[in-house]
């Protein structure tokens, strides 16, 4: 047993855990947006949590490639209404895929029990907003900003790079009194990266583990998994699940996926055969 708490439920991060998207922006790429009313959002809910998944990711900032800046106030109307009413609707743990404060704390006074941060706490006050809560924290690991990130990524080596960073940000946490057993590790697959970075991170993601942290991969239909197969967004689902056990073999425990239940069946398999000597 691991058990890390999420607010009001724990998981036992020593089994994988399937996090479900959920996008409340106008202009998500894979699912167009569908899911932009409070309706559409419970019903997606819904359908993942019966699929198996153990977190609902709520986010209503669009973070892909050349996305275009969500104001704060539209970033709380979107997210807010939905983070409250599936907490008042279903038995499930809600992650909040936010860089900002006030929605940092509204998510959590709204029973939110995972801040998932691709910003890794970076804008200003969002440190001190956790670490009010005893919520755990996602640091995921983006270089440069969404506009311009994949214009020509460049690194010494990414591995290091990106595990130098991720603990840098474990320090700043330290600082204001986030215990390291608060955070996850995510080396932000697709954010500032080129095909061969994301590869490098995913064949060396037992580093990440093997640093004392729980990992989160999110990579689910990304530009990665198409470069590699020359498949278009919704085309990548075999692609996806490779790639995630792949990940969980080496370490990780968390996975970002819009499709749970072919996730929920791989990774149960995976973890089973693991487990038995
Ligand atoms: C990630 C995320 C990821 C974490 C997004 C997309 C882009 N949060 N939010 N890790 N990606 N922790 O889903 O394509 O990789 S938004």
């Amino acid at each position: 047993m691991s058990l890390m708490s999420f607010g009001d439920k724990s998981l036992d991060l020593s089994l994988p855990h399937v996090m479900g998207i959920l996008n409340v922006t106008p202009d998500s790429f894979s699912d167009g947006g569908v899911f932009h009313s409070l309706d559409a959002a419970l019903r997606q809910s819904e359908k993942m949590i019966v699929e198996g998944a153990s977190i609902i990711d709520v986010g209503g900032e669009s973070t892909r490639p050349g996305a275009v800046p969500v104001s704060i106030q539209q970033e709380m109307d979107r997210v807010l209404p939905v983070i409250e009413a599936i907490k008042k609707r279903f038995d499930i743990i809600v992650s909040v895929d936010t860089s900002t404060t006030q929605v940092i704390r509204e998510a959590a006074r709204l029973g939110a029990g995972l801040i998932n941060d691709v910003r890794a706490l970076e804008r200003d006050g969002a440190l001190q907003a956790v670490a009010e809560t005893v919520l755990p924290v996602c640091l995921m690991h983006m270089k440069g900003v969404p506009q311009t990130m994949q214009q020509q990524p460049d690194y010494g080596s990414v591995v290091d790079d990106v595990m130098q960073y991720l603990l840098s940000r474990v320090v700043e946490c330290e600082r204001v009194g986030i215990d390291r057993s608060r955070l996850i590790l995510d080396p932000g697959i697709g954010f500032g990266k080129t095909l061969s970075h994301n590869l490098s991170l995913l064949n060396r993601t037992s580093q990440f583990k093997e640093m004392g942290f729980e990992v989160l991969i999110g990579l689910s239909r990304k530009t990665m998994i198409g470069d590699v197969l020359n498949l278009p967004v919704d085309e990548r689902l075999y692609g996806t699940m490779g790639a995630n056990a792949s990940a969980y073999s080496k370490g990780a425990r968390l996975f970002r996926v819009h499709d749970v239940r072919p996730h929920v069946e791989m990774l149960a398999l995976m973890s089973r055969i693991e487990r038995e000597i």
